[in-house]
């Protein structure tokens, strides 16, 4: 079904992403975010390509531009246009054009990345395109995707483990999970090393407590500057940077991302060979991700510490995002999905996922990544229902997921308990979610 404007809820939706489109590319948020994201880009484009697919397609190609040489892609590309004090850490912090060599040198990035969204978008944007413009479509975006995926199998898995390392909470895109804290609690920040900051984040949000702490952010801008100190060479620095995870959830997306960059490959008309590469990669994810379920739930691993990252949130059942489910694996993620833990919380305003379990000791209803729900997770979510053929579930999800931006908004996220709308409002991905639903 085409994007329909006679639907209110699809025309607001629309008018928010057109409104945050500064013209070369689309804030993540009016004033918070006021620069492009990467997986936000992905996730934007998804829902713009009902809109307008051209315009989808130029978001994509607008964050290609800031690829770095080594093939990654930052998870920050700034508005050259948008002044330094509106967004901490700005592109002078970050430094990537004289510290690195890979980084471009004419666009400014920040030096991390984010889950790799881009190929699901990519592809999505293939499959609603006429036929006539599909092959083409993929030949544009096959080789920058190929050098992406082919980064993180390789400078972001040294072990070969088929699970991506990340060397910052931001680049797990769930910054303040409390699948962080003990990680982070080991690093201890020299506070007399650390060149002082201003926080800009806390200027744009009516309620502090809903952003993570100081304590946290001071920890945030120090790897930073250990990444940067070390040249961004994740490769060559790996056993010296604090803090070194293999995120299931960021692993799990990759493996359906190689399952899209597989069809966009064929489309393209890619060597044998490339398609045997993108096949082993999605075996060895998966064996990766079989190989993390403790106790029914799939945990992530910290590098350092060597031990398993004992958290409820959803990132549990993120094997079910990689697709091909095993009977054991599907009846575990159902369980988890269904339980206390998620969707079957009683106090639930709907059945959607909090980002950490109401159990969980850690869990707020009202700070970032700690218990809201996240609308674009919701999203990720219903996707990988269907795929694995969970209809049932994917069509509660979507109900209420709707249910929930008519009631609060189209807010970055939103209180499990009563409902009420957090962090920015006219966040762009909660946009872009609900066009991708109402089309569908
Ligand atoms: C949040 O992250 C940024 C840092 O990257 C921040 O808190 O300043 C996260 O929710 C992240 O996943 C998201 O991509 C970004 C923009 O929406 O905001």
């Amino acid at each position: 079904m085409p994007y329909d404007p006679a639907n209110p809820l699809a025309a607001r939706a629309a008018d928010i992403l057109r409104a945050n489109d500064t013209g070369s590319s689309i804030k993540a948020a009016p004033s918070l975010y006021p620069h492009q994201w990467s997986w936000d880009a992905a996730f934007i484009s998804i829902g713009l390509g009902h809109v307008d697919l051209d315009r989808a397609l130029a978001e994509m190609r607008h964050l290609l531009q800031g690829q770095w040489r080594n093939g990654m892609i930052p998870h920050i590309q700034y508005n050259p246009d948008v002044s330094p004090e509106s967004y901490f850490p700005d592109a002078d912090r970050w430094g990537t054009r004289y510290a690195s060599k890979d980084a471009p040198q004419a666009i400014a990035t920040s030096g991390i990345t984010q889950p790799p969204v881009h190929a699901i978008a990519i592809r999505q944007l293939i499959d609603i395109a006429p036929g006539s413009r599909r092959g083409e479509i993929a030949r544009e975006f096959y080789q920058p995707l190929l050098a992406w995926h082919r980064y993180l199998a390789s400078a972001r898995d040294p072990e070969n483990s088929g699970l991506v390392t990340i060397v910052h909470p931001w680049e797990s895109g769930m910054d303040n999970s409390p699948r962080w804290d003990a990680a982070m609690a080991r690093i201890d920040v020299p506070k007399d090393d650390l060149p002082p900051y201003i926080r800009r984040d806390l200027t744009h949000v009516t309620d502090p407590s809903q952003r993570p702490t100081n304590d946290d952010y001071d920890r945030f801008i120090w790897i930073l500057e250990v990444l940067k100190r070390n040249n961004y060479r994740v490769d060559a620095a790996y056993g010296k940077l604090p803090f070194r995870v293999k995120d299931v959830f960021f692993s799990a997306i990759l493996v359906t991302a190689n399952e899209s960059l597989m069809h966009i490959a064929t489309l393209a008309g890619a060597a044998l060979e490339d398609l045997d590469i993108i096949e082993e990669w999605i075996l060895n994810g998966r064996r990766g991700l079989a190989g993390r379920w403790e106790d029914g739930r799939c945990l992530d691993l910290d590098v350092i510490s060597g031990e398993s990252i004992d958290v409820n949130t959803l990132a549990a059942i993120s094997p079910i995002l990689a697709g091909q489910v095993s009977p054991s694996v599907r009846a575990a993620a159902l369980k988890y999905w269904h339980s206390e833990d998620m969707v079957g919380h009683p106090y639930l305003k709907w059945q959607l996922p909090p980002s950490t379990s109401l159990h969980a000791p850690q869990f707020n209803p009202t700070r970032y990544w700690r218990g809201p729900v996240w609308p674009v997770i919701n999203w990720l979510f219903w996707y990988a229902w269907q795929r694995i053929g969970e209809f049932d579930i994917a069509d509660e999800l979507r109900r209420d997921a709707l249910a929930q931006v008519e009631y609060a908004g189209f807010f970055e996220y939103m209180n499990p308990i009563t409902g009420e709308g957090l962090g920015s409002d006219a966040q762009s991905w909660t946009a872009a979610a609900v066009l991708d639903w109402l089309a569908g």
